[in-house]
């Protein structure tokens, strides 16, 4: 769910903060769902409207204070509740341990992505041989002016991961990230291919490198999040697009997961039927249906995966986040006193975006499953992209796809262009800020400081008066 809040970070389906560590992460995969929290301030509880009220108790959209992004695994935090005990730290260590999986991280700046036009065997050697030549010597002079653990931990301090799942994302250079690739999964292929497609240029991260280690495969790919002056302090959503979360190959899946099962009762305790109640497991195709009709995406062909907004606060679940008036009133809270200039920025980019898509030859011949929608804004810049191609495959037989048609089993239609054409009228139709009756209410901390300052200058003028209140009195007596 959720590639890298590096932001997909990556595929986001659920997420765990730990407050001591300062640390936060997502995952979107199998095991981790959240509870929710017995007790929550109720300035950071997701504000309700109108008809949405009746569902209060079921939007589950938890806004918490995150002090230090960093690093941490979730395996150790992810399935308990937010409000039990204190987990166990992730230290400096067990971080290294993840990062000792994947292939070794280096200050090298990252070698540059394959170039689409096609050359000669000799220049490409030579480039190749001159490549590498360039690449030790950087490497060296940047090993040699800092020693490669200072440089993980200071990378690991502004690391921030939204997407994909647990664990599967890690800093490779300053500027890029591995990627864990899954067994028989194309994304090396689909990046590849998308390189190849100048319509997309520029609106997915860059692609570098296909690496292996230990039998395990890796993706070299950008990280979007370095684009700006300083990733710790950016808004991040994640949203992911389609009307159809799952492959094709999932509707001929027999097997039944126990653990799905199990995410679906914390969900929705009344959704499984009897026979699924004895069996205590479904098959995939019948969780991800169910997670499409609870969320927007049946509807709307998108859902928010998991947000971070830009005064520090995690989204942790958006799972039932479901109407356009649900939608609405989330997108308000994360773009916050931003929402007018963010959301003008964000249209025009995603109304780009949409021409891309429309004029690329890599849409009209893959199918674009469960790939996500990154938006990133800071005080100065709003950045959106389309990454996560993990589910990205060409469509057989030769066939073309429009995203727009409704998905009927073997068309291979994903409703792309549905969730982007729902996102862009949605996006258009949100108030200016300020014109909202929900805007009085977002006490956000710089009104604090404004309130404050405000009530300061006040007292200040207030002393004036007195003394020039006593000064007259006192000329007058005399
Ligand atoms: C997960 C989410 C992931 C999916 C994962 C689901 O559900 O849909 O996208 O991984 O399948 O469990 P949730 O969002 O409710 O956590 P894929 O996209 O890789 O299929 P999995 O359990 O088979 O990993």
């Amino acid at each position: 769910m959720l590639e890298a809040i590096y932001a997909k970070i990556m595929g986001i389906g659920s997420s765990r903060h730990d407050k001591r560590q300062g640390c936060w992460s997502w995952g979107g995969s199998s095991n981790g769902e959240m509870k929710r929290p017995n007790k929550l301030p109720s300035k950071l509880r997701l504000k309700i409207s109108g008809n949405q009220r009746r569902r209060r108790e079921d939007t589950f959209v938890v806004w918490e204070e995150i002090p230090t992004p960093s690093v941490c695994d979730h395996r150790e935090t992810m399935n308990s509740d937010a409000s039990s005990s204190p987990q166990s730290a992730p230290t400096q260590e067990r971080l290294m341990q993840i990062i000792s999986c994947f292939p070794y991280p280096t200050t090298r700046p990252a070698s540059p992505p394959p170039k689409p036009s096609p050359e000669s065997c000799e220049h490409r050697a030579f480039c190749d041989a001159f490549g590498k030549l360039v690449q030790v010597s950087v490497e060296t002079m940047a090993i040699t002016a800092l020693p490669m653990d200072v440089w993980l931990k200071e990378r690991l301090k502004k690391w921030v991961q939204l997407s994909g799942h647990e664990g599967s994302i890690v800093p490779a250079t300053p500027h890029t990230l591995y990627k864990k690739q899954c067994v028989n999964c194309g994304e090396g292929r689909a990046y590849k291919n998308i390189s190849k497609d100048p319509a997309l240029d520029g609106f997915t991260p860059k692609y570098y490198n296909e690496l292996e280690k230990n039998e395990e495969h890796f993706i070299e790919i950008e990280d979007l999040l370095q684009q700006f002056a300083d990733p710790t302090k950016t808004a991040i959503m994640d949203i992911k697009i389609g009307t159809r979360t799952f492959l094709e190959s999932e509707v001929s899946n027999t097997k039944k997961r126990a653990d799905l099962y199990e995410k679906m009762v914390t969900i929705d305790n009344d959704e499984p039927t009897e026979e699924e109640r004895k069996c205590g497991a479904i098959t995939k195709l019948r969780y991800m249906q169910f997670r499409e009709r609870e969320s927007s995406t049946a509807q709307l062909g998108f859902r928010i995966e998991a947000a971070k907004r830009l005064e520090g606060a995690l989204e942790k679940n958006f799972k039932k986040v479901r109407t356009v008036e649900d939608v609405t009133t989330t997108f308000m809270d994360f773009f916050g006193m931003q929402r007018s200039r963010v959301r003008k920025q964000l249209i025009e980019r995603l109304k780009s975006m949409r021409k891309a898509i429309e004029n690329s030859t890599f849409f009209n011949t893959h199918e674009v499953v469960g790939s996500s929608i990154l938006i990133v804004f800071d005080t100065e810049k709003v950045g959106c992209w389309m990454i996560d191609f993990a589910k990205s495959s060409p469509v057989p037989n030769g066939r073309t796809l429009n995203h727009r048609t409704n998905w009927v089993p073997g068309n291979n239609e994903d409703g792309y262009l549905i969730g982007i054409d729902n996102l862009v009228k949605i996006l258009e139709e949100l108030p200016e800020y300020g014109e909202h009756p929900d805007d009085q209410l977002m006490v956000t901390e710089e009104v604090v400081a404004r309130m404050k300052n405000f009530a300061k200058s006040r007292g200040a003028a207030k002393q004036q008066d007195d003394i020039l209140d006593e000064r007259n009195a006192q000329r007058s007596i005399a």
